[in-house]
């Protein structure tokens, strides 16, 4: 079980993430995506929005940021589903349901920063980017990965995205084992 952020999941740790799915370990992925390395102090990150500003963008971000949907979805994810943290009820499900299925599973939960990413693109406090959340969150189960970019001022889905059976790392290590042991 993983519980971390979009800077240290997808770029200090991309390389783990990818290839964990794509493996299909056994473990549930939950991402706190606040488009920015918060503890350190606002720096942009891999899925800061296009003219964020942050310290390290002073005059608007101009790197393409991660769709984590379907990044998690193209590189295998099993389950994938995204929430924000205005949908509270829906997320503990999807958490739940996570954890409840093997292979490998992500859940995006879309969070406020209202101290660094919040203040400096006039995102108001914590209840404001909340509100806005309510505004553009659109609910839609099954819809193609590749339409939940985030676009800053846009309605943005959320939902399951994903949901499939496959084998697990292990089961196919022990699957491979077993065979080659009986001949
Ligand atoms: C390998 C490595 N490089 C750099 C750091 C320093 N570091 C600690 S937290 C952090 C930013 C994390 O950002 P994010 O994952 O988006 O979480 P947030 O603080 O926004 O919740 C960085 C770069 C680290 N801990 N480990």
């Amino acid at each position: 079980m993983v519980f971390s952020g979009d800077g240290d999941l997808f770029a200090i740790g991309g390389n783990h993430f990818i290839h964990a799915a794509r493996r299909n370990i056994d473990m549930t992925v939950i991402c706190v995506n606040n488009f920015n390395y918060g503890m350190t102090g606002g720096q942009l990150g891999p899925t800061t929005p296009l003219g964020a500003r942050l310290t390290t963008a002073p005059y608007g971000n101009f790197e393409h940021p991660f769709n984590l949907v379907y990044l998690a979805a193209s590189a295998g994810a099993t389950y994938v589903a995204r929430w924000t943290t205005l949908h509270a009820r829906r997320l503990e499900r999807a958490m739940v349901e996570a954890m409840s299925r093997k292979g490998f599973t992500f859940v995006e939960v879309i969070s406020p920063c209202p101290t660094n990413y919040g203040r400096r693109n006039r995102l108001g406090e914590g209840l404001d980017e909340m509100r806005y959340y309510a505004e553009h969150a659109v609910i839609r189960h099954g819809a193609d990965p590749k339409e939940a970019d985030i676009v800053p001022g846009k309605d943005f889905l959320v939902g399951k995205f994903v949901d499939v059976e496959k084998p697990t790392y292990l089961e196919m290590y022990h699957a491979k084992v077993a065979e080659l042991r009986d001949g």
